[in-house]
């Protein structure tokens, strides 16, 4: 781990133990805050401490600032450490239960003595919870949910957490010498939003020499597994890396089978069998002689199918089409032309606008919508009236600037209970578009939540639908809903739904995805960007857009800077 994300999570981790010890608010809030600066910033913690570029830093006072030459000088911060320790482990494991805070874990701890899940469970179970003061039966059933689910997730990881790991570990194998080729496979590569484990398939005619550079990896905790055609090692994330060693001429067929989908891989191997052949991860046979395949594109040809993209690879309608052509080209992330949907400092961004523009432009991008958070969201900075009006000024300052960019003027309206729109009519008329998107109040039933979100579609000035599920990968679930229903009221609206690429969201679903094409839906591609690397998320969305099926024109930012100025005119 880099010593800038070792610093940003101890701060986190400061801030969360600040608040299970009751500390003043302001001195956990300082920890955030500082750990949200130092993410803005490219570059090592060492090197800005040498350079003094740490003195510059907004919201990293002196004694912050020590802490952070403590971490570099000693590897470790004593105040963090002390504080760690002062309270179990299960209690640090409690929270990470959708839906309990720093706040009521402490009052759990303190009042009942509650320091690991599986005690929070029985308590819960057994109404031991409902004395508490600010605990009503509904929490209680709350917490036994999230224990749910959070067992369900546990042992899976979000794509920008394992993403990163995948690129650099391919990158070293494929510098090694003996190694002929080498591929990502398993589920990464079909681009799930979430993802169990990495999978390597790699050719070559030493495997031994292979496998052991392997489990020596400078980013492996342990080995779980070490042999010549299969091993598996731990990451000190915790992530799992299995790979597989095969011989170049099986190469191919090795690759497709660890690609998967599981279900995929069966419907395949059936096809083989209907056509008097076997299929499996060291070859396709005819009897006992091998048919020849030197890529997954032939090994498709000789089961009468047209290439399929790993992304679609689910056992959904891939053979369907498969039989026939090939795919339309997918929507590649060289089609983006330009983002909607990104916070600036107006509301709870941190970067300014004017930086926000530019990094969209540095990019080569043509276009920035932005959208801040509108006003019922106070708890996020929504603006205020006179607040559009001052961002307004600003952006046409800066239009003035360029000729070959743009940035648009938006909001990110919540959506509020009754599904209204959060300013009167005559400031949402001054907005080239707005996001609507639902920020509270989840707790309606599938059809008062459905019938909200449809009134927002409705109304005249929504020209997009932000994150419609709400849900948080790994977290929290969507809120009930007909996912179908928006669907087709969006299309009859005229209202393009997001694919919202925060890692967390992926939303909407790419399950849903088929549907919407086939109906005539538009999405957009969107970063939700609170800071500037957060920009470069929509690498995510665009994946979920093409495991979705969708090719260029059904994605809305592909447009160039004219159409969206004719369609937001
Ligand atoms: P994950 O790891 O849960 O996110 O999902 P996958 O798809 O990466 O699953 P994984 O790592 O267990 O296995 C990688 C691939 O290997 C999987 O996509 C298909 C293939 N595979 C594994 N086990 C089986 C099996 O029992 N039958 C078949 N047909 N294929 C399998
Ligand atoms: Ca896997
Ligand atoms: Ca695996
Ligand atoms: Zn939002």
């Amino acid at each position: 781990m880099s010593d800038k994300r070792t610093a940003i999570k101890i701060f986190e981790e400061m801030a969360t133990l600040l608040e299970l010890q009751g500390a003043n608010p302001f001195k956990s809030r300082a920890y955030t805050k500082a750990a949200r600066e130092l993410q803005q910033h490219e570059g090592q913690l060492s090197e800005w401490i040498v350079s003094g570029a740490i003195h510059s830093m907004k919201g990293i006072g002196k004694s912050l600032k020590e802490k952070l030459i403590e971490l570099v000088e000693t590897g470790k911060i004593r105040e963090h450490e002390e504080l760690r320790a002062s309270f179990p482990d299960g209690l640090m494991e409690m929270l990470k239960i959708p839906g309990l805070g720093p706040k009521k874990a402490r009052t759990l701890y303190q009042e009942l003595g509650l320091s690991n899940i599986d005690d929070l469970e029985e308590a819960c179970l057994t109404d031991k919870l409902l004395p508490l003061p600010g605990f009503a039966k509904k929490t209680q059933e709350k917490l036994l949910q999230g224990i749910e689910q959070l067992r369900m997730y546990q042992g899976r990881f979000r794509l920008n957490q394992a993403l990163p790991y995948a690129k650099q570990i391919i990158a070293d194998l494929r510098a090694m010498p003996d190694v002929e080729q080498v591929e990502l496979g398993g589920s990464l590569r079909r681009w799930k939003e979430t993802v169990k484990d990495l999978d390597f398939v790699v050719a070559t005619r030493n495997p031994e020499a292979v496998m052991k550079a392997f489990v020596e990896h400078p980013l492996k905790e342990h080995i779980i597994a070490h042999g010549p055609t299969k091993s598996s090692i731990t990451l000190s994330s915790g992530l799992n890396v299995d790979l597989r060693t095969v011989k170049p001429e099986q190469y191919p067929y090795a690759l497709m089978h660890f690609t998967g989908s599981k279900e995929h891989n069966t419907t395949m191997r059936k096809r083989a069998k209907d056509r008097d052949m076997k299929l499996n991860e060291y070859g396709l046979f005819r009897g006992d002689t091998l048919v020849e395949c030197s890529s997954e594109t032939e090994i498709f040809a000789a089961l009468g199918l047209h290439f399929v993209p790993p992304e679609l690879r689910e056992d959904r309608d891939e053979f369907e089409w498969a039989e026939k052509a090939d795919h339309p080209p997918l929507v590649e992330l060289s089609d983006i032309q330009g983002i909607f949907h990104a916070h600036s400092t107006y509301s709870d961004g941190s970067a300014t606008l004017r930086e926000m523009a530019e990094a969209t432009r540095d990019m080569g991008l043509t276009y920035l919508g932005i959208t801040d958070h509108s006003r019922t969201a106070y708890y996020a900075g929504g603006l205020s009236i006179e607040e559009i009006q001052q961002q307004h000024k600003e952006i046409d300052e800066l239009n003035q600037e360029w000729k070959d960019f743009q940035i648009f003027k938006g909001i990110e309206s919540d959506i509020l209970g009754d599904g209204s729109l959060d300013y009167p009519e005559e400031i949402l008329a001054q907005f080239d578009f707005i996001i609507a998107s639902v920020h509270s109040q989840f707790n309606m039933s599938s059809e008062e939540m459905t019938a909200r979100i449809i009134r927002a579609i409705e109304h005249p000035s929504t020209t997009m639908l932000g994150h419609p599920t709400g849900r948080l990968l790994l977290n929290r679930d969507s809120y009930p809903i007909d996912i179908y229903k928006i669907v087709d009221a969006a299309i009859a609206n005229n209202v393009i739904i997001e694919i919202n690429s925060n890692p967390y969201r992926l939303d909407l679903d790419w399950r849903i995805l088929g549907y919407g094409r086939e109906k005539g839906l538009v999405v957009s591609v969107n970063p939700d960007a609170h800071t500037i690397p957060g920009i470069s998320d929509i690498q995510y969305g665009v994946g979920i857009a093409r495991k979705g099926g969708l090719s260029a024109k059904h994605v809305f930012n592909t447009y160039d800077l004219p159409t969206i100025r004719e369609k937001l005119g």
